[in-house]
């Protein structure tokens, strides 16, 4: 037996690993898939298992009863030295089954094989009905202090900390879908209060396609692929979506939100959340007031540019998971203020004449500004993206002391669904012990059995009241923090199945939306329509969504009709008269540039220490640099992270150019089609490429001495947010002022305003 304490072997192996592995060949930027770098040959002397990545965080080693154990969590999921089985026996080999000689039969007696492959056969579990395809993260929530007077919820109180997990989606496309198609984000937040988990299951847009759960399954089949090809993937430009949105005319104003920038989000990082229903809060002297959360993002939100959106799906289907990990290995932090908008619990459940149980309705933040009450940091990757990311399990019923729910009717078909689909999805009614969804409060419950029970439950009567458990468990009072539910007043009224005649208006605030965007914004948006209905193939569909554009909009109509070539139809009802909300646009601040990729073209003979220079500056100021060059490796005393033959523009928030690279000798069109240029070039056509793109996308551009001679040729020098600068940091500098605006819309004047 080994008698060193396995840390300290796993210490001396990842030293020795990375003694192997130049410091020049170790890049400090984030993406290394492993917490030691590999060596070149097979590691054959026994240790335990290595630590995770410095920036992995897993779920708190807690009891299924929310106890902590004190067991550190890398213990949870291996141990020791040696491949075993599942019952801990030592193995001699995994590489072949048991066979009656070499050119034998597999034997039935061989346990290891068929452990290993029942095993596999069983690794795949029912991907979520909706929001399948998601990225998670560890992180804290920390209380300001200011919702004291509107709710006793206890994580609020001031510099309060709290665990999180979080866990952004999209919504249609299944598991292995791309990350940046055409959709609404999921932006679900479990927060380990000690008064028990609170689940805050959101998206980024703070409206819903419907007024009422029972039509849910109604948009989803519609939106999901065509039941009999199975296409398209993750998209909403089909004529089953737009067949139910222009018929089911309250899906316009979500419809409107997706057609815009906000389908298209540049981050996780970026997006804003919403609770999007009106929540009912309680504070320590049972007053009640209504509220909607929304989630507000430290680095502004942002979007991509269609086209970008397009070719990332190909080019890196990952683009949001990745973004999200890179950051945070890369230490900038995504951060995101809690706020609150109130409103007096008065009983008609409305705020200046807006219906605060329609979901697909918002308050304008003019009229009821957010007010801050906390914030959120991501700080922890999973450890394991099955464990955690797929396993974990978010209900809107999970409420703590303090907030409590309302009759939004898609809000309570909620409250049923969430457990209803972890059932089958989680294999069982013990899914709150699988370790992501352990609470960290102290549980008693008298829920029993099941499959997967985790827990060891001493006693003998579950079940109230008893004698013979001493009356264990004991119900609570307010003063012993129990959840008390408000005892709202239900109106007396028929059983009906209809909805109030308030939810009647499906245009006005589409309108408004509309009428609140930037010009550029709107130009995303006619474009978007016109993409979406172009894909269609029915007239009929796309000439019953124009008649919803006439009553948002004339322009907008008729420009998505001149694309569409169809004639503009007349509105049927009345355009609406609003006031437009500023808040709504995403375009006109300057925000941090934190955990930014700036790209940088670099060869042999250019200014290297000048582009060392700017490296060191871009990781100064929080953001991340990629070196591309004609090939990997090092160029000088660089390293590279990119070749002309890897590199894509999307990845990039903006390029720098040190140099006019000629063509690589692997700029050969038979190799890579991106090589491929009409006319003969002096510069990597790869390189041209790459700025002709950046430019397209409205993302800053800078180069400096032999750097400049690129923009020439690719006949963008001079256009607005193409910099030239005498040196690297100066070139820098002004692309990051660049960047505080997120895009260089001026770049491309709207027409429309
Ligand atoms: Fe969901 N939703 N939803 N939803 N939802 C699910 O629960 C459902 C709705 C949202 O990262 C499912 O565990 C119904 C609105 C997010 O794990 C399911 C209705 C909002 C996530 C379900 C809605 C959301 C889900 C699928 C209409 C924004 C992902 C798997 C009444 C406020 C959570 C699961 C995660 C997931 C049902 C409408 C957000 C089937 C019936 C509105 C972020 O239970």
């Amino acid at each position: 037996m080994n008698s060193r304490k396995p840390t300290e072997v796993v210490k001396d192996v990842v030293e020795a690993a990375a003694a192997k592995v130049t410091d020049a060949l170790t890049p400090d930027v984030p993406g290394t898939p492993g917490s030691a770098p590999a060596p070149l040959e097979e590691p054959t002397t026994p240790h335990g298992p290595l630590p995770p990545k410095g920036e992995q965080g897993s779920p708190e080693t807690r009891t299924p009863t929310g106890a902590e154990t004190g067991a550190p969590s890398i213990s949870n999921g291996q141990q020791g030295d040696y491949l075993t089985t599942a019952q801990g026996a030592r193995l001699t080999d995994t590489d072949h089954s048991l066979k009656a000689g070499p050119r034998g039969p597999i034997l039935m007696q061989d346990h290891h094989f068929r452990e290993k492959i029942t095993h596999f056969d069983h690794e795949r579990i029912p991907e979520r009905v909706v929001h399948a395809r998601g990225a998670g993260a560890h992180g804290v929530f920390t209380g300001y202090g200011t919702a004291d007077g509107v709710t006793r919820a206890g994580f609020l109180a001031k510099d309060k900390e709290t665990p999180v997990f979080v866990r952004f989606s999209t919504v249609l496309g299944s598991r292995g879908s791309a990350d940046t198609v055409r959709d609404t984000r999921g932006f679900a937040t479990k927060f380990y209060t000690n008064e028990g988990t609170f689940d805050l299951v959101g998206n980024n847009i703070p409206v819903f396609f419907i007024q009422d759960a029972i039509k849910f399954p109604d948009i989803i089949h519609a939106a999901k692929p065509h039941p009999d090809r199975e296409i398209p993937q993750a998209q909403s430009a089909h004529d089953t979506f737009w067949d139910f949105v222009s018929l089911h005319t309250e899906a316009q104003h979500h419809t409107i939100w997706n057609m815009s920038d906000r389908g298209i989000p540049r981050s996780y990082r970026t997006m804003e959340g919403f609770g999007v229903h009106t929540f009912r809060l309680v504070n320590a002297v049972g007053e009640t007031a209504l509220a909607k959360f929304h989630w507000k993002p430290k680095l502004g939100v942002h979007s991509l540019d269609w086209e970008e959106a397009q070719l990332a799906s190909g080019v890196d289907p990952d683009f949001h998971r990745r973004d999200l990990y890179d950051a945070i290995e890369a230490g900038a932090f995504p951060e995101w203020e809690l706020g609150i908008q109130v409103f007096p619990d008065i009983g008609e459940e409305t705020f200046a004449g807006i219906d605060l149980l329609d979901p697909t309705k918002i308050v304008p933040e003019e009229l009821a500004p957010v007010q801050p009450i906390g914030k959120l940091i991501l700080n922890r990757t999973p450890t394991n993206f099955f464990a955690e990311t797929e396993q974990v399990a978010f209900h809107l019923g999970h409420l703590p002391p303090g907030i409590d729910v309302t009759n939004d009717p898609l809000l309570q078909g909620r409250l049923f669904s969430y457990v209803d689909t972890q059932l089958t999805r989680l294999g069982g009614p013990n899914y709150s012990q699988i370790p992501i969804n352990r609470p960290h409060a102290p549980v008693n419950d008298m829920l029993r059995d099941g499959f997967h029970q985790h827990a060891v439950h001493a006693g003998v009567a579950p079940y109230r009241p008893n004698s013979l458990d001493g009356g264990n468990p004991f119900p609570a009072g307010v003063k012993e923090n129990a959840f008390v539910d408000v005892p709202v007043r239900v109106a007396e009224a028929p059983k009906v199945r209809a909805n109030p005649t308030s939810f009647d208006d499906h245009y006005s605030q589409v309108r408004l939306f509309w009428l609140s965007m930037s010009p550029v914004e709107k130009e995303h948006i006619i474009r978007a329509y016109t993409f979406e209905l172009g894909k269609c193939y029915e007239q009929a569909i796309k000439e019953r969504q124009l008649r919803c554009l006439a009553n948002i909009d004339p322009v907008l109509c008729e420009q998505v009709a001149v694309g569409l070539g169809l004639p503009v139809p007349e509105p049927t009802v009345p355009l609406a008269e609003v006031t437009a909300s500023p808040a709504l646009s995403q375009v006109g601040e300057e925000w941090p540039a934190d955990g930014r990729i700036v790209g940088i073209v670099v060869d042999d003979d250019g200014d290297l220490d000048g582009v060392d220079a700017v490296r060191q500056a871009v990781f100064g100021a929080g953001m991340v640099p990629l070196l591309i060059a004609a090939h990997g490796g090092m160029v000088g005393h660089l390293s590279v992270q990119r070749t002309f033959a890897t590199a894509r523009s999307i990845e990039f928030d903006a390029i720098l150019l040190a140099t006019a690279p000629p063509p690589a000798p692997d700029a050969l069109p038979a190799r890579d089609a991106k090589a491929g240029a009409a006319a003969p070039v002096t510069v990597d056509p790869r390189v041209a490429l790459l700025v002709e793109e950046a430019w397209r996308h409205a993302k800053a551009i800078g180069a400096w001495g032999a750097g400049v001679a690129v923009l020439d040729q690719v006949g963008v020098a001079g256009t607005p947010g193409v910099v030239t600068a005498d040196s690297g940091p100066e070139a820098l500098a002004a692309v990051q002022a660049l960047l505080a605006a997120h895009r260089v819309w001026e770049r491309f004047p709207a027409t429309v305003v």
